[in-house]
């Protein structure tokens, strides 16, 4: 790592943390204006998710054509997506094509963590340092460092002591990892467990899976690109994006539901679900009513429905009914979708081990003890999830010459304003962060939507001859305040999702997304900013100053 602590301190307009899909179409973005900008990026490579997360079966859950940029149409039209769902590596593949296409390289600073952040208010200026003593100092700062960026590893006893390789899913090695042969423990079954877990056990001598909390899952029925879809699709590419704008989750292509799940009769009901699960696609899946994720009894019908489907696949019905989750309603954590996930139980080859009713007690030298069992293994795969949506800002010493503390400020759980910004944060703009309907949606589309916003603002001011913008109180406490009435009004806090950040022993219980819908909250955005920015206030810093 380079010691910069010599060299003079580099001056820029924005400084951008991150250099994943947000953070280099805020490079793109801002150079537009004129802007000097610069990318500070951990890893060794750009692409953010796609970059570290490389574990077997890695792939995008929402369908490539969709998974993509749209601001340039003549990338959407250049870019050939091989399969319905692009995979870890094409999808790396593409974003180092943007990074180049774009020619966004030569403001990435790749191998370089931003440890803090500090806003000194007299100066109107933030000073970001890096774990090599940089130091950066700009105008405004884009925190664009991901949502699920901080890879957890749970605190086990005796994890220090085994003797055998541990991987976990967001800090894959680049070089991949053979486990022919080896009898292997994966522990947690989110998106990342069920989509690693078909391949693993087709290499692994055995293959243990540790399962605390059954998850819902639908098959992906991924193939090779259709060359008539794709035709398609690309020859109405511009009007395809302008509607899916208008969907909740930011993705088009699938009709808009018109009836609630309960007002239809169960054999018309079980038709209309059939028919989603074959066509394959979660969305469209929790599309098929308008009352899924709002009414508990409606959400039944579908969610049972799905577990009879696991029911007639796994053929041990034991194993089958601790596969069928019972404890929240499809959809409320995210929806996975799989290859052969549930089919990969009928493999001699595979057990799956409950350790709700059994919890992990320690790992151990040579493998992993539950209260009642010791298993033997060779290597251990923790898909166990990240600190999400805060984690990565929480790493950060974010702070103000006000002796305002982001840590201090979120203690209780994240406040925001439109997930967008922070009061007593001045000039600090956050990329689908908590409060924004980012993660619950096609994410591409919330970044351009955020950035897009975030270039409008810094444009206004710089035409305004302003240069500091910030939330008041309590336009942040009025958004916190819907973003849990929405929240309330859903289905989402029946379920212990790191959405709620339940995940994480400790962290306070609050429901981060804003699950109002992609569409309104883009009309709630254009609205504030088409008021003049009504809820931030807008100043000039010297005369705020004097
Ligand atoms: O993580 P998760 P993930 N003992 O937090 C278990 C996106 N993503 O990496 O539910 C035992 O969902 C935990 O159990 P429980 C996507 O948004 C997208 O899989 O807490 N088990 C759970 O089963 C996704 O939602 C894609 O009881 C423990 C698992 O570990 C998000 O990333 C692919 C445990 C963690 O599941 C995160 O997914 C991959 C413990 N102490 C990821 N601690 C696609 O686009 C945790 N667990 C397809």
């Amino acid at each position: 790592m380079p010691d910069a602590s010599h060299t003079a301190p580099r001056q820029l307009d924005v400084a951008i943390v991150g250099g994943g899909l947000a953070g280099l179409y805020a490079i793109h973005r801002l150079r537009g204006l004129g802007l000097k900008v610069r990318a500070y990026e951990a890893g060794s490579g750009v692409g953010g998710t796609w970059f570290w997360n490389r574990y077997p079966g890695a792939r995008c859950d929402v369908e490539s054509l969709e998974y993509s940029y749209s601001f340039s149409n003549e990338l959407q039209q250049d870019w050939k997506w091989p399969e319905r769902y692009g995979t870890q590596p094409e999808i790396l593949r593409y974003i180092n094509h943007v990074a180049d296409r774009f020619d966004l390289r030569r403001d990435v600073q790749l191998n370089t963590r931003i440890v803090s952040a500090h806003f000194d208010g007299k100066a109107n200026e933030w000073t970001l340092r890096t774990d090599s003593g940089e130091e950066i100092h700009a105008r405004y700062c884009v925190m664009a460092a991901g949502n699920l960026s901080t890879p957890r590893v749970p605190d086990f006893k005796g994890i220090r002591n085994f003797k055998g390789k541990w991987y976990h899913s967001g800090l894959w090695p680049h070089e991949g990892v053979d486990f022919t042969g080896r009898r292997v423990g994966v522990i947690g079954t989110g998106s990342s467990g069920v989509q690693m877990i078909p391949i693993i056990a087709q290499q692994a001598k055995h293959l243990h899976v540790f399962q605390r909390t059954a998850n819902f899952s639908l098959p992906a029925r991924n193939g090779p690109m259709e060359p008539e879809r794709e035709r398609r699709h690309k020859a109405e590419y511009p009007a395809r994006r302008a509607a899916a704008a208008e969907t909740p989750f930011a993705i088009g292509g699938y009709a808009k539901p018109t009836k609630k799940a309960i007002e239809v009769a169960t054999e018309e009901r079980n038709k209309a679900y059939e028919a989603k699960w074959q066509e394959g696609g979660s969305i469209s899946y929790l599309y098929a009513y308008t009352d899924l994720l709002v009414n508990k009894e409606s959400n039944d019908t579908a969610s049972e429905f799905v577990r009879n489907k696991i029911r007639a696949t796994v053929k041990d019905p034991k194993t089958a009914e601790l596969l069928a989750p019972k404890d929240h309603p499809i959809g409320t954590k995210r929806l996975c979708l799989d290859t052969n996930y549930y089919e990969t139980y009928n493999r001699p080859n595979v057990t799956l081990v409950d350790v709700r009713s059994d919890p992990i007690a320690e790992i151990t030298e040579t493998g992993l003890r539950t209260g009642k069992q010791q298993y033997e293994l060779d290597a251990l795969v923790f898909a166990t999830g990240f600190d999400a949506m805060t984690g990565a800002l929480r790493e950060i010493d974010v702070r103000t010459s006000d002796g305002a503390m982001l840590r201090d400020h979120w203690e209780g759980g994240p406040l925001t304003y439109l997930g967008l910004m922070v009061s007593g944060f001045p000039n600090m703009f956050v990329v689908t962060g908590p409060g924004s309907p980012g993660v619950k949606t096609q994410m591409i589309a919330s970044i351009e939507q955020h950035v897009d916003w975030i270039a409008d603002a810094l444009d206004h001011l710089g035409k305004h001859q302003l240069d500091r913008i910030e939330p008041t109180p309590k336009a942040e406490m009025d958004w916190v305040h819907h973003v849990n009435a929405v929240a309330d009004s859903t289905l989402y806090p029946l379920a212990n999702s790191w959405y709620m950040g339940a995940n994480i022993p400790g962290k306070p219980r609050v429901f981060m997304p804003y699950v109002g819908g992609f569409d309104r909250y883009k009309k709630r955005c254009d609205e504030v900013a088409a008021r003049g920015y009504e809820g931030f206030t807008l100043s000039r810093h010297d005369v705020v100053a004097a």
